[in-house]
């Protein structure tokens, strides 16, 4: 198969060191000799050269590269204008200028990898911290790939079980037992089902978990966002209602990602501003992982037994979340002691108490990741694939309820399939791969 050469930066925009171009693509290699200063390069070793007056540069040629064709890497200086001339020369010598991602989707094309990994290079290349990293590359090993294999197989054997009853309907052949296949179609239900229930934590680790600073005015959150950050990110003020808007910032514990969101204090008021951010502070609580109820020390306890019992009543379901009880002010005399075993006792002036905090918000995200067990979904094009797979699957279930021919069963079973094919790319169309490879960098 013949396919036109590609060429590209593919080391980051800019000035560097060193450079790398990478030209992909059957005359990947005749082209780059014409500008070489040698005859030939052997396959996976670094030869040292001139391209042209240009430079120095280090040649390597891969037979078979990343994007499973034959594969030139040039290293150059990395100024702007040894790079561009670089590229320049090429084009003029018979490559053409890669499209955004094209690299990648050419490795896919080739069958180096299938689409769902293609999409976890793009999450590695752009993973800032440990857990995304480790995410990223797991996906890329291809755990993930095999559990979606199989649950394929699952449905490709149902479907061909469902099709041969279908050749032999004339002769009121019943091949398959209609309640052992509801069984098996529940079977891929449930574990899609699973899969996808997954989604919320996967996404949640890879864009920071969301963690809600909730509490009365003045009770210091804004102090323990600020604390927490290491930054005087928010005002604070003796003033109760300093903070009206919801203010959000991302940091890290340990290489995992929290997303903090500081809120309105909650209280009864008239004033119209403030029940605007009180009702914003409300809908952060309902979206967020971890809640951190912010309770001044000083003030009794009653005031936090109120507030939480007014936020479940408005719809925040405070068993599905971990909630903690921030107890502020304790460098204060008037901190009441005895609310200490109630929650966690800190000073954000201070700075007292926020390791035990720090300490208990990572615990609780690794725990969540443990008991998951298995591959997290983190992908919410793959998360909806799933869900219209789940849809086509529940209608295969009630055909089969109500004793629907093998015939329609099938047209079902196979919109499942084409659901799921979409994820690993079995089934792409132009327009998907378009969408998914034009959200990488040219050159990668
Ligand atoms: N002594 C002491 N004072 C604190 C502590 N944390 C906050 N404060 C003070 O309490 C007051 C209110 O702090 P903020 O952080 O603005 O309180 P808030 O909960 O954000 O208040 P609103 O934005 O009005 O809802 C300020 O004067 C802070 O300096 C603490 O740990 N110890
Ligand atoms: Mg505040």
């Amino acid at each position: 198969m013949r396919s036109e050469t590609i060429v590209a930066v593919t080391t980051p925009a800019g000035v560097g060191g060193i450079a790398v171009v990478r030209l992909s693509g059957t005359e990947a290699l005749s082209i780059a000799l014409r500008h070489l200063s040698v005859k030939e390069l052997s396959p996976r070793k670094a030869t040292y050269c001139h391209f042209g007056a240009l430079d120095d540069v280090i040649a390597v040629y891969y037979p078979t590269g990343y994007t499973g064709e034959p594969t030139v890497e040039i290293s150059c200086h990395g100024s702007l204008y040894v790079q561009q001339a670089v590229v320049e020369t090429l084009v003029d010598a018979g490559a053409r200028m890669a499209e955004a991602g094209e690299f990648t989707m050419r490795a896919f094309v080739n069958g180096r990898m299938d689409l769902s990994q293609a999409e976890a290079v793009a999450d590695l290349v752009d993973a800032v911290t440990p857990a995304q990293h480790r995410l990223a590359v797991s996906q890329l090993r291809g755990g993930y790939a095999k559990v979606l294999k199989e649950l394929r197989q699952q449905l490709l054997d149902l479907t061909s079980l469902l099709e041969l009853e279908f050749d032999f309907s004339q002769e009121d052949v019943e091949f398959a037992d209609r309640s052992q296949l509801s069984r098996i179609v529940d079977d891929i239900g449930s574990k899609i089902s699973a899969l996808r229930s997954t989604f919320h934590l996967g996404n949640a680790l890879k864009r920071g978990i969301p963690t809600a600073i909730i509490g009365r005015p003045n009770a210091g959150k804004s102090s323990l966002l600020n604390a927490l950050l290491a930054d005087n990110r928010a005002i604070v003020s003796p003033i109760a209602g300093t903070t009206r808007d919801t203010i959000e910032e991302t940091f890290n514990i340990d290489g995992v990602t929290f997303r903090l969101i500081d809120t309105a204090g909650l209280h009864h008021t008239d004033d119209l501003l403030e029940n605007m951010g009180i009702d914003r502070a409300i809908a952060a609580a309902v979206e967020a992982d971890i809640i951190l109820y912010v309770h001044d020390a000083t003030r009794p306890w009653t005031e936090a037994v109120e507030d939480l019992q007014a936020l479940q009543d408005a719809g925040v379901k405070l068993g599905d979340k971990h909630l903690w009880v921030v107890l502020n002010k304790f460098d204060l005399p008037e901190a009441i002691e005895a609310s200490r075993k109630l929650g966690i006792a800190v000073s954000s002036l201070k700075g007292t108490g926020l390791d035990a905090l720090r300490e208990l918000m990572l615990k609780a995200v690794t725990a969540d990741v443990d008991s998951a067990s298995q591959t997290l979904l983190t992908n919410a094009r793959h998360y909806d694939a799933l869900g219209r797979t789940n849809d086509a699957l529940l209608q295969v279930a009630q055909g089969l309820k109500e004793g629907i021919p093998s015939d329609l069963l099938a047209v079902d079973l196979r919109d499942a399939l084409y659901h799921l094919g979409t994820i690993t790319g079995e089934v792409a169309n132009n327009e998907v791969l378009g969408n998914i490879f034009s959200r990488f960098c040219v050159g990668k």
